[in-house]
């Protein structure tokens, strides 16, 4: 009698329990994802290139390992900052020769989360030689919650790693970020190599920075607009001109359109390689162009007045 009971209150207990979350509508733990990515970067010799290591997923997580194998030979790791999501933890970090070691850890599960986990420096050896590259391998990618390390075991779970690279890019069109700016031309303004810089303005003279660039002017220094308009005769007819500093050097990533109009409404592409009367070097990979316009300002068919623009637009290198 005495085993009887022994073996039935815990079997009543456990009754209750599994009652309780039925009542309470308490589910089992979810299956989840994380996914742990590194970019495939380009990288000028010599140049500090930063790397994002980013996390799909960090919901109900307390702690979090990334190892990344790389070349020593070919890279150095000068800093390791933690990113928008790893600043909702403690980053501890070590780097010995070919290994960058991340532990995030916190106190309590974080709710929800996702994106930057942490930004790695990389530093380009001077040397390198042009397309010599290092994988930036994920060495381990380990989870822990409220609980501990993450289980695998069971199947419910599931992580998954795209590795990275870093190849040496030494004459060609840099711009990891993918804003059309090239990266050098941002590291020289301290313009974020990891963030989208087109739109901004932060020397406040209405240029956005794609067109600073493209004009070869300093985004933090306050310019006059650096396009002028003048007339030239040809032929005997006089036409409109504008004059405008474009970038001279191999690729620069853009593509400069002179447009002309006679009513601000319909704007007509001029054709810039036939219509260039001028060019003049600048210095520092920048020249200064002066196009013709087609619309004639005297003689027959002559308008009364003309407008001229150049649009500047990033290409895909
Ligand atoms: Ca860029
Ligand atoms: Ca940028
Ligand atoms: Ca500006
Ligand atoms: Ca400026």
């Amino acid at each position: 009698m005495k085993t009887l009971l022994r073996s039935f209150k815990p079997g009543l207990f456990a009754l209750a329990v599994i009652l309780l979350g039925a009542v309470l509508g308490v589910a089992p733990a979810q299956a989840a994802n994380y996914h742990l990515s590194l970019p495939a970067y380009l990288g000028k010799p010599g140049a500090t290139v930063p790397v994002p290591i980013t996390l799909d997923n960090a919901a109900g997580l307390a702690g979090i390992t990334v190892k990344i194998n790389f070349d020593p030979a070919l890279l150095a790791v000068s800093s390791i900052t933690a990113g928008s999501l790893g600043a909702n933890f403690t980053l501890d970090q070590s780097v010995q020769a070919g290994v960058a070691t991340l532990m995030f850890t916190r106190s309590e599960v974080l709710a929800a989360g996702a994106g930057r986990l942490a930004v790695v420096n990389f530093v380009v050896n001077a040397g390198a030689a042009d397309a010599s590259l290092s994988d930036l391998a994920v060495a381990e990618f380990s989870l822990c919650d409220a609980t501990g390390v993450i289980d695998l075991a069971g199947g419910a779970n599931t992580l998954t790693q795209t590795n990275g690279k870093l190849t040496v890019n030494s004459f060609g069109f840099v711009d990891n970020d993918a804003d059309g700016i090239e990266d050098g031309w941002e590291a020289t303004y301290g313009l974020s190599l990891l963030d989208n810089n087109q739109l901004g303005d932060a020397d406040g003279d209405g240029q956005p920075n794609l067109l600073e660039y493209g004009l070869g002017t300093n985004p933090n220094l306050a310019n006059a607009n650096p396009q002028a308009v003048g007339t030239a005769v040809v032929g005997g007819v006089r036409f409109l001109t504008l004059s405008f500093p474009k970038l001279s050097g191999g690729q620069t990533g853009l593509s400069y359109e002179v447009q002309e109009t006679a009513n601000l409404k319909n704007w007509l592409a001029v054709d810039v390689f036939a219509n260039t009367t001028a060019t003049q070097d600048q210095g520092n990979g920048v020249q200064t162009v002066t196009v013709k316009g087609n619309l004639p300002l005297s003689g027959s068919g002559a308008v009364p007045r003309a407008f001229m623009r150049v649009k500047v637009t990033t290409v895909l290198p």
